[in-house]
């Protein structure tokens, strides 16, 4: 009875510690017996890599504390959830990150010193977890970072890949790929709930089945998978609250295809069935280029109908009622990759809830709002009818009478415009028919947000203007923000200790605006010789990976000149290329007297090329080859080096930007939807050389025209440049670089051709030979400052100083009282 029950309960608490304690005895105890009885070695005899598990399981189990709270906590209040579904996550390492975020970094580092141990060197053995391409997947996680940290009731949803983002290996300079199992030694940031699982249905057909006097439809599938929950408890800084990204994986369903055993090949049977896994097996590694393929689309639908099925469960646990929903649920679709979110919505409150068309309907225009990345129509993803029809035939139905109802209320509205009508059609009867995900999207959403201000301009007046002229109400945009826990605290803790010192407090942390504190003391210069001190630290810090990972010797008074990012045409790592040869040229062919006047540089670029994508991995290659020949040049020596780096991920960006006094950020205007390196460049103190594009127009904004290095044609010059093409005027310094590359100059004559077809003669689509002579400008105007010193630390103080507005606490909590209509839901201490 209830008194044996409280005797058990009064028992357990005992046992209990109500807090795990972190006093460096306490942590020390803890690391060793995770040692022990987690790694299972012997305490005395362990390596760096057992450290770091133990370390890191410790770590685990207050983080496992918090959550337990949180999640308890948010069940009790029951407030409006924000449910963030996104297909990628680029989460990098998490020890650093989570002990900073718990406030309990500093204890670990003196536990772990008594102990023989450095925290830096057992944080460096951790693989990062790449479960994404680029901007997109790294702006989730700084959003999951920004909505723990300020005590929002939030779930983000995900696929647990087992492969995640491809390792480039550069061979001979080419780039290669292999596959980043990352799962191998286990991953202590995860739990795996094991009882958390959904079935998730593909194929079949879709029959009439009579129901109360009517017909209604029933799915009746062909082929069965489960999913299973994987947590990653997600911490807030300064709060107890830790909320929780949820990752599916597929396994074989439970319930047996018996026929496949009954036939007596059991062995194929089993193998068969295994097959299921291959769903979650790996992320697509093109960024941005939609193939319509099968496996990419039941992935799309995996991931959404174990999340639906999970938040669904949820809001069942305390309501009864579904026209509740809309007060209790708001789901965020970041880009279209989840949209199909939109009719397993409508297809489980009609089919499963039976719920009647109109209501279910009023409920999912209410609880949808739509996040979209890119700026080329091209870039928008579309889904085959075809494939739809064969991999989830109710929800083509599904599609198709949303979007009759539609284009029903849209002739009212529009009359019979056909062409228009069939470009705000959900559905493209092209060569290939198809379902365009963006229409959806927009159709289904409450709101549509763009990434900055520019992107949502070019949205509303020339990617969606039939739709913005239809719905204005239902257009705005959220500036994307980067946190600063990660991108000051965790990668550049000196800047960081420098900052806290000099605003005399800490709170710029969970406070960025704070940072603003610093344009008063830009001149101060007592504060100068601290921030170099600072920067030049990273830089060494940087110059000896580069040894380390290339054999190349740097000077550390060279301006460290960075552009890290994916590889695209669009980004134009061809024009700084171009830029680097034209200074090797000029080295070149100056006296040698002269020579003493140019300003040493150190020329680093990384970043990976999309598999199939020709021309990206020609751009590597043509780096690596122009390196090669300029680092060995003897009449070059320290005046300029280039420095591909290789296998650039989220844990090479924290180690680049604090070293880094220059980036580059050059994609033609009009082309990047905003842009995130740049925010972290800039929080770090690193100026800018960069177009006005994206969020960079922001930031001059921000930070003023002077501190920065901006060049090239505008955003309203664009179309017409193209339209000029052929007739433009193209500088000489331009012909004459590509020339030598045509020549054979830096080798490989045969594959760098089609290279250079890529931007003469009519076909410089990007306007890198328009560019060029205001680049050039650019990059003179950024050697003058750096003689400067006085003047580039100015500049420096104050880029760090005017990046406030660039934090995803900022970008988040617009969405939650604009976008979601959500509050914080602080779990108490
Ligand atoms: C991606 O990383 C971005 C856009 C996309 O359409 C895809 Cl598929 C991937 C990037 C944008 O290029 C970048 O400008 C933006 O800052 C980032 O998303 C986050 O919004």
């Amino acid at each position: 009875g209830g008194g044996e029950t409280s005797v058990r309960v009064e028992r357990m608490f005992g046992l209990m510690d109500r807090f795990l304690k972190s006093d460096p005895s306490s942590l020390q105890k803890d690391i060793l017996d995770h040692v022990e009885y987690t790694v299972a070695r012997s305490r005395f005899s362990f390596d760096d890599f057992e450290a770091y598990q133990a370390l890191a399981h410790s770590v685990r189990d207050r983080l496992i504390e918090r959550w337990h709270d949180t999640q308890i906590h948010f069940k009790k209040k029951d407030p409006k959830r924000i449910y963030f579904l996104s297909l990628e996550f680029l989460m990098g390492r998490s020890l650093s990150n989570s002990v900073i975020n718990l406030g309990i970094r500093d204890q670990y580092a003196d536990a772990l010193k008594e102990l023989g141990f450095e925290f830096e060197v057992l944080a460096e053995q951790e693989g990062d977890a790449a479960l994404g391409n680029g901007g997109l997947a790294r702006l989730s996680a700084c959003q999951m970072d920004s909505l723990a940290t300020m005590d929002y009731p939030a779930w983000g949803y995900g696929l647990r890949y087992q492969y995640g983002l491809f390792r480039q290996v550069i061979l001979d300079g080419y780039q290669h790929e292999q596959p980043d199992y990352w799962l191998n030694f286990g991953n202590p940031w995860e739990i795996e709930r094991v009882h958390v699982t959904y079935p998730v249905k593909f194929y079949g057909t879709v029959e009439d089945e009579n129901f109360n006097g009517g017909k209604r439809k029933v799915w009746l599938p062909g082929e069965m998978v489960e999913a299973v929950a994987y947590d990653n408890p997600i911490p807030g800084h300064g709060t107890r609250n830790t909320i929780t990204l949820r990752l599916w994986a597929a396994k074989p369903s439970d319930q047996i295809d018996m026929e496949s055993f009954n036939t007596g090949d059991y062995i194929n049977a089993v193998v068969n069935r295994q097959r299921a896994e291959t769903i979650s097996s790996v992320l697509y590694p093109d960024d941005r280029s939609y193939q319509g393929k099968e496996l990419r689309l039941k992935q799309q639908y995996f991931f959404v109908s174990a999340s639906l099925q999970d938040i669904i469960r949820r809001f069942k646990d305390s309501h009864s009622n579904f026209d509740d929903f809309p007060e209790k649920v708001a789901l965020q679709l970041n880009d279209t990759h989840p949209s199909l979110a939109i009719a397993e919505v409508m297809r489980v409150l009609v089919d499963e809830e039976h719920l009647d068309w109109n209501r279910a309907w009023g409920i999912v225009c209410k609880i949808f709002s739509f996040t979209t990345h890119t700026v080329l129509p091209e870039g928008l993803e579309k889904v085959p009818v075809d494939l739809l029809e064969s991999l989830l035939p109710r929800h083509l139905q599904i599609i198709y009478d949303i979007n009759f109802d539609y284009i029903e209320e849209l002739k009212k509205k529009i009359g019979l415009d056909y062409d228009r009508l069939s470009r705000m059609s959900i559905v493209e009867d092209g060569a290939v028919k198809s379902i365009r995900m963006a229409n959806l999207a927009i159709v289904c959403s409450h709101t549509v947000n763009g990434v900055s201000r520019v992107h949502s301009e070019l949205l509303k007046t020339r990617v969606f203007k039939d739709f913005y002229e239809l719905w204005p109400h239902k257009f705005d945009y959220k500036t994307n923000g980067v946190t600063q826990r990660r991108w000051i605290v965790v990668s550049n803790p000196s800047l960081s200790a420098l900052i806290s010192k000099w605003l005399g407090t800490e709170a710029w942390i969970r406070d960025v605006d704070l940072l603003a504190g610093l344009q008063e003391q830009a001149a101060n210069v007592d504060l100068h010789e601290e921030w170099r001190m600072v920067r030049k630290v990273n830089k060494m810090r940087l110059a000896e990976y580069i040894e380390a990972m290339s054999g190349i010797k740097v000077s550390v008074n060279a301006m460290f000149d960075v552009q890290i990012k994916r590889i695209h045409e669009y980004k134009r790592q061809l024009l700084n290329i171009l830029g680097i040869i034209h200074r090797y040229d000029c080295i070149k062919n100056m006296e040698k007297s002269d020579r003493t006047k140019v300003v040493p540089r150190v020329c680093i670029i990384g970043g990976k090329a999309a598999p199939g994508y020709e021309i990206a991995k020609k751009i590597i290659k043509l780096c690596n080859a122009v390196a090669e020949k300029i680092n060995n040049d003897p009449d070059v020596g320290d005046l300029l080096k280039l420095v591909f780096i290789p296998d650039y991920n989220v844990s090479v960006a924290e180690l680049v930007i604090p070293g880094a006094d220059l980036s580059q950020h050059i994609s033609t205007a009009g082309h990047e939807a905003s842009g995130t390196g740049n925010m972290k460049f800039l929080m770090n103190g690193c100026l800018l050389l960069a177009t006005e594009d994206g969020s960079t127009v922001e930031i001059i904004e921000e930070i003023g025209e002077d501190n920065m290095f901006l060049f090239g044609a505008k955003m309203h010059e664009v179309p017409a440049l193209r339209v000029k093409g052929p007739t433009l005027k193209v500088p000489l310094q331009f012909a004459s670089v590509v020339r030598m590359v045509r020549d054979g100059y830096f080798g490989f004559q045969d594959y760098f051709e089609s290279l250079c077809d890529k931007v003469e003669g009519g076909n410089d689509f990007y306007l890198l030979g328009y560019d060029f002579q205001s680049y050039l400008e650019a990059q003179a105007a950024a050697d003058k400052a750096f003689v400067d010193q006085e003047k580039w630390t100015r500049m420096s103080i104050l880029s760090t100083a005017g990046s406030g507005r660039f934090s995803s606490d900022r970008t988040i909590e617009e969405y939650a009282e604009k976008t979601w209509g959500i509050e914080p839901c602080k779990c108490p201490f």
